[in-house]
């Protein structure tokens, strides 16, 4: 029988439309789907950037975002631009009737973001905030064993993520360093993550103390700088521009409900660090250590091992029993970073038409919002604040 054709309009055509794209292109190619997904339109706001479309597979373009999302054919809408368009793209679709995905961070503030989550809450649409570490095999079976109390009690939760693209002084002023169009710097960008790694794996944090750090204050302009974004290697244009989030954040919390102690650093200024989203996980049976650089293993330290035999194992995340991991290759071939986004799109087509929502959703993006404000009045305040 022929599947309910649902069509897609992706907001976006830079890295994480990049993501996306290859997302919706290969998910029906690896998985079994209710539906049949259509790109549709791709939107953007420059025409060159565009350009794409067609090799990404996208049947149209536009540059008129507002149009496409009232479009009576579009079912469901993927936003991956620069945060500050999250709340106005996504309510917009929302108001429209559309399903809604959108990137990480859901906003530049709590108050947007608990705007966007009202609206899909009334639209009675459904809602997905892309933590793609979440649908990491590996990150899945962590969570499975949490559960089942492998681990036992947790006593730490501990993530750090660091890059280190932003260390030369000579890159330029991009939208993810300025509040305007950010809201926050290495804190909501990829402090988002390992937040909401912590919440959906230990447990929802109740309070926070933090200090953050911006180590370069000012960059030059790039002559091709759009007003939102310039590009790496671009030549100057004699303007420097204010960094006015961080390039780094570090903070504790603790967890609702548990003694569990939970250390987060987020920072773009570790030099070798391309893209190193850690957690490690330590508990009264066992812990467990993971990160993205590697994300095809975990190491599982089990105390209930024969004392002559303790040690972390590593544990290769792609046999079959791994989540996700069957749709793909046998055991042993791994898999990568833009596979995370064809789980979550997965995920979220799979479940389109049941009340569940295995996956982050708004509500999620909006509990990890509230966590990046109380960080962000930790560190002024130089006090515990509580998560709200
Ligand atoms: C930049 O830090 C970035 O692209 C993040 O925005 C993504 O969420 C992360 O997956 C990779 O790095």
């Amino acid at each position: 029988m022929a599947k309910k054709k649902v069509n897609v309009a992706l907001i976006g055509a830079q890295f994480m439309g990049k993501t996306h794209s290859n997302a919706w292109r290969k998910v029906g190619m690896f998985f079994d789907l209710p539906v049949e997904p259509v790109m549709k339109v791709l939107c953007g706001k420059f025409p060159e950037e565009l350009a794409v479309a067609d090799k990404y597979g996208w049947q149209e373009t536009s540059l008129d975002w507002e149009a496409i999302v009232n479009r009576p054919d579009i079912d469901i809408v993927d936003v991956c631009t620069p945060n500050f368009l999250h709340p106005p793209l996504a309510i917009a679709a929302a108001k429209a009737g559309k399903h809604v995905i959108c990137e990480k961070p859901l906003a530049n503030s709590l108050a947007d973001a608990e705007a966007m989550l009202a609206a899909v809450k009334k639209a009675g649409v459904k809602h997905m905030c892309g933590f793609s570490y979440r649908f990491a095999p590996a990150v899945g079976t962590i969570k499975k064993m949490i559960a089942g109390g492998e681990l036992g009690k947790i006593f730490h939760f501990r993530a750090a993520y660091q890059q280190d693209w932003i260390v030369d002084p000579n890159f330029p002023m991009v939208w993810r360093l300025k509040k305007k169009h950010t809201g926050s710097g290495a804190l909501g960008d990829i402090g988002a993550h390992i937040v909401d790694l912590c919440q959906y794996l230990v447990g929802d944090v109740s309070e926070v103390c933090s200090t953050m750090q911006t180590f370069i204050k000012k960059r030059f302009v790039s002559e091709s700088d759009t007003g939102i974004s310039g590009k790496s290697g671009e030549k100057r244009s004699g303007k420097m521009d204010t960094v006015d989030v961080d390039d780094a954040a570090i903070f504790l919390g603790r967890i609702k409900g548990a003694d569990t102690l939970a250390t987060f650093e987020a920072t773009r200024f570790a030099p070798g660090r391309r893209n190193f989203n850690s957690i490690e996980i330590y508990g009264s049976e066992g812990s467990v250590l993971w990160n993205q650089e590697d994300m095809n293993f975990f190491q599982y330290f089990n105390r209930n091992d024969p004392p002559l035999a303790q040690g972390f194992r590593r544990i290769h995340a792609t046999d079959p029993g791994h989540p996700y991991m069957k749709a793909w290759w046998p055991a042993g071939h791994i898999i990568g970073y833009e596979h995370l986004f064809v789980h979550e799109i997965y995920d979220f087509l799979n479940n389109l038409g049941s009340k569940k929502a295995p996956y982050s959703t708004f509500d999620d993006a909006v509990k990890c919002q509230k966590v990046l404000q109380a960080v962000e009045k930790a560190s002024a305040t130089k006090k515990w604040e509580p998560v709200k």
